[in-house]
């Protein structure tokens, strides 16, 4: 970890503001006193670091590209890949505990919420006083959540929110989620609903063998009263949800090369290292070639973040766009954390190394927020204009 180089072949850093630079050096030093000399424990112990939530808020992890008057980071998306990158250089699961705070919660209440709710919640959940979670995905509708069952109905000065929700990061500990449920019309809307409110349950999904540092569970709603003030206003149907994937997407985009950035360097490094027949295993053709490809990919990978980040700051990204970089990434991160697995022999399923680690979580990464099919369908119903989905 005291080593670790980013590769840079194509040096993008001449594409970067000196802001970027220095947004990234700060993440970068903050993985590596915060993360990177518990995260093995953590994850084997499948401990969620809950003081991880105020560092995070601390450090500006939560809503980078938020405005400052709402506790956010006012910064570019370049930024906020960067700040991705470095976290999930240290684990996804980490990264996941940001995005869902930053793109999943902070995003849909700035976006698609009115004033008081931007005021109420936006800053205590940009420091960290606060956790949120995401609820869009059920027990029988992941990929299709367009079908979603979860529904509230207008009981006077309040509503009332049935049905539950699974697979949600942060659930086990967050104070606020929002959550996507159909009006009595099938209507989809956004509600913020509060821990301690009646009926309301986050039980803990146990026995993951990926992200183990990062907690999951479910939401149950029985009759929950939500306060009619809780509805987010400003944007209704599938459509709402999907804007909010769109940033998500984008920051796993950088952060799933993070992860496969320490795997090369890793990798790289090891191959140095370690002696066999003689001579360092780097010497081998065989194990260059899977460092040049590794390359080849992060360099390829990189040029795509960057230029969907700069797409971003535009205002000119398209969903299609975004899965292509998000689908992109993830393969090559699980292809080089498998090769590197390799390249360490034994000493590569030990938690001595994180590579085994990044391997596991990135097994969900390439299921969450759209898995790795549904993007390959987005791209095709891009270039035929025919949607397979249904
Ligand atoms: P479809 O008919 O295509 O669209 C429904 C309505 O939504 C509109 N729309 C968008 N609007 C804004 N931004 C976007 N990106 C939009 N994409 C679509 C669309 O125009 C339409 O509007 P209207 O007015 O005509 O109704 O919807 P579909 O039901 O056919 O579904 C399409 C599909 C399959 C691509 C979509 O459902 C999908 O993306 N499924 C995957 C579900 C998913 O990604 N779930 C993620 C859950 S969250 C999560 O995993 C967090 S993990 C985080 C972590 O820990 O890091
Ligand atoms: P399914 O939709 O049942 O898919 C099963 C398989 O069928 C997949 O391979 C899929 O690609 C394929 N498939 C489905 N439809 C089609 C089709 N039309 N054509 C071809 N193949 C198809 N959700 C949230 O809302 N909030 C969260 O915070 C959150 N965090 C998560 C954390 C973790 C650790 C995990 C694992 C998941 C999380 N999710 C969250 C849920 C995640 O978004 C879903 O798991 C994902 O969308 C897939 O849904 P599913 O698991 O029900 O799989």
């Amino acid at each position: 970890t005291d080593q670790f180089e980013a590769p840079d072949f194509y040096t993008i850093d001449d594409l970067l503001s000196e802001e970027h630079k220095l947004v990234r050096s700060a993440m970068r030093a903050f993985v590596k006193q915060e993360i990177s000399p518990y995260i093995e424990d953590w994850a084997q112990r499948a401990h969620f670091p809950y003081e991880m939530v105020r560092k995070f808020g601390d450090v500006g992890a939560f809503g980078p590209t938020i405005p400052q008057e709402y506790g956010g980071g006012g910064m570019d998306y370049i930024s906020y890949g960067l700040i991705m990158q470095e976290i999930e250089r240290g684990d996804s699961g980490m990264r996941s505990t940001a995005s869902v705070q930053g793109s999943l919660v902070m995003y849909p209440i700035y976006k698609f919420g009115n004033e008081a709710q931007r005021k109420k919640y936006l800053p205590k959940l940009a420091s960290g006083e606060w956790l949120g979670c995401f609820g869009l995905t059920e027990p029988n509708h992941g990929s299709n959540p367009g079908g979603m069952l979860t529904n509230f109905k207008d009981a006077g000065d309040h509503y009332l929110l049935n049905g539950s929700k699974m697979w949600i990061s942060n659930a086990p500990h967050a104070d606020v989620a929002v959550v996507w449920a159909k009006d009595e019309n099938g209507r989809i809307h956004g509600l913020i609903v509060e821990r301690g409110m009646e009926g309301f349950s986050t039980p803990t999904t146990h026995n993951k063998w990926s992200l183990r540092a990062s907690a999951t569970g479910e939401l149950v709603f029985q009759d929950v009263k939500v306060p009619k003030e809780n509805l987010l206003p400003n944007k209704s149907g599938l459509g709402a949800p999907l804007m909010c994937l769109d940033s998500a997407r984008y920051g796993i985009s950088w952060g799933a090369l993070g992860a496969a950035m320490d795997c090369y360097d890793t990798a790289r490094r090891y191959s140095l290292e370690r002696v066999q027949f003689d001579r360092p295993i780097g010497g081998f053709q065989l194990q260059q070639k899977k460092l040049a490809e590794m390359l080849t990919e992060i360099t390829k990978a990189q040029l795509v973040c960057w230029r969907l980040g700069t797409l971003f700051n535009e205002g000119k990204a398209t969903t299609a766009q975004i899965s292509l970089a998000k689908r992109n990434s993830v393969e090559i991160a699980l292809n080089i954390a498998r090769e590197a697995r390799q390249m360490l022999g034994g000493m590569g399923i030990t938690g001595e190394y994180p590579i085994m680690r990044h391997m596991a979580n990135l097994e969900s990464v390439v299921t969450y927020e759209g898995t790795h099919d549904i993007h390959l369908l987005i791209l095709g119903h891009e270039i035929t204009g025919i949607p397979a989905f249904k």
